[in-house]
Order: C-alpha cells, then sequence, then structure tokens
C-alpha cells in the first residue's frame, strides 16, 4: 500500500472511481476526510477551500447543522416508506416546498435520486404527456452539442459530450442536437451574458424541425447555463428564443436545472434568473446541500394536469424509483430549502456575485488564458490546451492548486468555480489568487 493507504488504514483498490484517472489517483491520491462551511480537510490535515461546493450541490456550505439534525431526526422515526401506492409526511412535504421555490404554476413534483434519473424521468414525462394527448407520435428528442444531462442512456443520448457517448452504442434512436452556443471569437471575455448568438436557437426552427418535422418532435433539452462542459453562459435572447420556437410548434422545453437550481445564479432556478419558463425543470444536487441523494423533475400544471384523466383507478404514469421521495433525502431537502430561505443565501450569491465577476476577470493576461466567464456563482477560465494534450494543463492547475489548499474543478481545459453561496470576498480573493499562481506555474 502507498503512502495515504497506509496512514489511513485503508485500501483504495476495490472502488472502482467514476469519472477518474483510477491508475493515476491511487498512485497519488487526493482524500477528503472532514468539511465544514467552506472548507474541506484533507486527509494530512490541510484546509482545503471548497471552490466548487462539492460537485456543484454543497450550496449552503458544509456541514449544515439543521440539515444534518433533521437526517438523524428521519433516521429515528422512519428510515423508510414506500411510495408506489403508499406514502408518508416527509415527501408531500419536501415537493411542496420544492414547488413553492419554483415559479408559478410549477405545482408538481416527481422524485428520483439523482440528475441522470431526473433527466430520464423528464424525458419519459415528456413522451408520455404527448401520448396522453393523442400525440404519440411525438417522439424525437432535441439536446444540444456539448450538454450534459447525467449518464443514464436518456441523458447521454440528448447530451453532447463527445467522451460520455463515443463508447456506449447506439444510444437512443431518433434524436438530434442543437449547437451549442460558445464562440469564442466573438464572445471572450464577456462578463455574464454574451451579447451575440441569440440566434444559435433559430437553428431549432431553420434545421431540426424541417427535418423531422414538428409534429414528431416530443421536447428539447437543454441546461440554462451549460455546467459540465465548462461554463457555456446562453447568448442574451437565445433562451427566450428557444421557448418562443418551441411554442409555436408544440415542442416542451425542459430546462436541466441540475446546476442552475437552489441559487447558483442568485434565484431559485436559472429559469427565475432568465425569466424564461420552460414546461419541465430537473434539479438534484443543492436540493439537499449534497447531503443525501435525490433529484426530481418539477412540472407545470398543465403537463401534469394532461396525466390526470381516465379511471380514478388508473396508474397515471408508469415510473418511479424504489427512492422516490426516500423519507430521509426529502427530510434533508426540507430542511435545506429552509437554510436556503432564512438565510437568504440566494440573494446573498446575487450580492456577491459582481465581487466573483471582477476578480475572475483580473485573470485575463495570465499565461495561456484564453476566455473567462461567469453568470452568477459560476466562473470559467477557458485555458490554451497543450499541444496534443487536450485537458493537461487545466489537469496540472487542479493539482497545483489542491497542494495550495483551493479545490477547483478542470473539465477539458477549463477550471470551473462555483463555490458555496456563503462565499466570502476574501474566500473569492483566495481562490483567484491561488488559481494565479498556479496558472503561472502550469505555463
Ligand atoms: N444534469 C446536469 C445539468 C448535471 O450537471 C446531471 C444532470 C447528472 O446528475 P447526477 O446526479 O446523475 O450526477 C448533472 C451532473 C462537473 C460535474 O464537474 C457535473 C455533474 C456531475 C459531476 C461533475 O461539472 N453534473
Amino acid at each position: 500500500m502507498g503512502t495515504v493507504e497506509t496512514e489511513l488504514g485503508i485500501d483504495l483498490s476495490a472502488f472502482w472511481m467514476p469519472f477518474s484517472a483510477n491508475r493515476q489517483f491511487k498512485q497519488a491520491p487526493r482524500l477528503l476526510v472532514g468539511a465544514k462551511d467552506m472548507h474541506f480537510t484533507a486527509h494530512d490535515g490541510r484546509k482545503v477551500l471548497d471552490g466548487t461546493a462539492g460537485l456543484w450541490c454543497v450550496n449552503a456550505g458544509h456541514g449544515r447543522e439543521k440539515i444534518i439534525n433533521a437526517v438523524k431526526a428521519q433516521l429515528d422515526v422512519l428510515d423508510f416508506a414506500p411510495t408506489f401506492q403508499m406514502g408518508h409526511p416527509k415527501a408531500f412535504e419536501a415537493a411542496q416546498k420544492i414547488a413553492a421555490l419554483a415559479p408559478p404554476g410549477f405545482g408538481h413534483v416527481f422524485f428520483a435520486n439523482s440528475g441522470s434519473e431526473a433527466v430520464d424521468s423528464a424525458l419519459k414525462i415528456a413522451l408520455a404527456y404527448h401520448r396522453a394527448r393523442g400525440e404519440g407520435q411525438r417522439t424525437v428528442l432535441i439536446g444540444r452539442e456539448r450538454g450534459y444531462h447525467g449518464t443514464g442512456f436518456g441523458g447521454i443520448s440528448v447530451g453532447g459530450m463527445t467522451n460520455n457517448r463515443k463508447t456506449f452504442g447506439n444510444l437512443l434512436p431518433r434524436v438530434d442536437h442543437l449547437r451549442h452556443t460558445w464562440d469564442i471569437e466573438h464572445q471572450a471575455y464577456s462578463r455574464g451574458q454574451p451579447e451575440w448568438g441569440a440566434h444559435f436557437a433559430d437553428e431549432l426552427e431553420q434545421r431540426i424541425i424541417p427535418l423531422h418535422d414538428a409534429s414528431n418532435i416530443a421536447a428539447v433539452i437543454v441546461e440554462p447555463v451549460a455546467g459540465s462542459t465548462g461554463g457555456l453562459i446562453p447568448p442574451k435572447g437565445y433562451l427566450e428564443r428557444l421557448r418562443a420556437i418551441c411554442d409555436k410548434h408544440g415542442l416542451l422545453l425542459i430546462f436541466d436545472e441540475v446546476i442552475t437550481g437552489f441559487g447558483r445564479l442568485g434565484k431559485p432556478f436559472g429559469a427565475d434568473y432568465f425569466g424564461v419558463m420552460p414546461d419541465l425543470m430537473t434539479f438534484a444536487k443543492g436540493v439537499t446541500n449534497g447531503t443525501i441523494p435525490m433529484g426530481g423533475v418539477i412540472v407545470r400544471n398543465e403537463v401534469h394536469d394532461a396525466f390526470m384523466q381516465g379511471a380514478e383507478g388508473a396508474i397515471e404514469l408508469f415510473h418511479g424509483y424504489t427512492y422516490s421521495g426516500h423519507p430521509v433525502a426529502a427530510a434533508a431537502a426540507s430542511a435545506t430549502i429552509d437554510v436556503y430561505r432564512e438565510e437568504g443565501l440566494f440573494e446573498r450569491a446575487a450580492a456577491i456575485a459582481p465581487y466573483f465577476e471582477q476578480a475572475l476577470h483580473t485573470l485575463k493576461g495570465l499565461p495561456n488564458v484564453i476566455d473567462i466567464r461567469n453568470l452568477g456563482l459560476i466562473g470559467v477560465i477557458e485555458v490554451a490546451a497543450r499541444p496534443g494534450k487536450v485537458g493537461a494543463r487545466a489537469f496540472d492547475v487542479f493539482v497545483e492548486c489542491y497542494a495550495k489548499g483551493l479545490l477547483v474543478r478542470p473539465a477539458g481545459d477549463t477550471l470551473a468555480l462555483s463555490p458555496p453561496l456563503i462565499v466570502e470576498k476574501n474566500h473569492i480573493d483566495q481562490m483567484v489568487d491561488t488559481l494565479a499562481a498556479a496558472l503561472k506555474r502550469a505555463a
């Protein structure tokens, strides 16, 4: 065993780590053993500033008493109860609070356990919705290049991240993709939404709808801000145009809000921030502050109501998971939403976002930095790839930042920051200083 393993008395071999270079990692592991508020504790006792809210999920910061206590209390009272033809109070309470946080008209919540399951659920609801209305021929799903919608077959089919698709065969049939919205020539160093690029939405009407015919298309799914691919901020007017085209042709619009939900942009959801209302919104991550797995779909009333017909005793949707609305996850969600509200964390994120933007853009001009993008508490630095080694430079910056006490998230040749919404100015300063030094070293 290596030194870290010996120190901790663990064997790293059995855990096949997700989305990781397993052999490289196990040679030089980066292990986190504790967390509180804005910091992780590394295995060697070092404090590591959490610049990424875990994986975009710990929006209220780590180790929040109220959430911990709610989870503990729930385990004492009811550890599990089915939600198929049965129920328990916490699932209803959590759904009610999520619906109350959502924009008006989104009165219904379907629970899953992850963002991937949330996406699968949303795609299935879209297909079943059209069928319930007598338009069952609407089966084509439209995603977007560089989109990330988790790792289920539905999600990778509508998703547009090449590495996530290329080794997994045929995927879902009858899927098409819009082009992504990033154009470095016209958008580099935009602060907030780029002015240029709304016309990328027109492709839906000019190329995709004519090819498949609107009568065959069920839904369009996009992330309001494309997160995993390296923070692609929608150009001004782009989402509005997508909405208008979907309306004109009877297509459902699905916002995958797994990252943009629960305050990341300084509003409850991306839909609120952009003032564009989809028909379905997926969520996960921040709903429980990352404590207990949970995801789901928030459904617009008209979509939900289309299912509520036929015999009273008929099951309206043949879909769900053993752990849909799990009592412990529901308790965590309910307490998390209370924390967000009581501490005004979404407003806090909105208030500190301009400082974050300003600080981030001071990295312009450092070696190999070719773009900086930001919105709300999402910040991304794009570096030039090393010739023939895509992703290597950003990975080196990530490793160097970690050594210097900061967690950032590399994705291709981007470095993403998405701190907890409790972030303070001094944390932002530390992030930018650490990144600046690491960028210089990786030159
Ligand atoms: N949709 C979106 C928009 C996501 O960002 C998922 C679905 C899938 O969620 P689950 O819970 O199934 O992982 C995601 C997940 C990163 C990163 O570093 C992003 C995600 C997951 C892990 C890492 O950008 N997003």
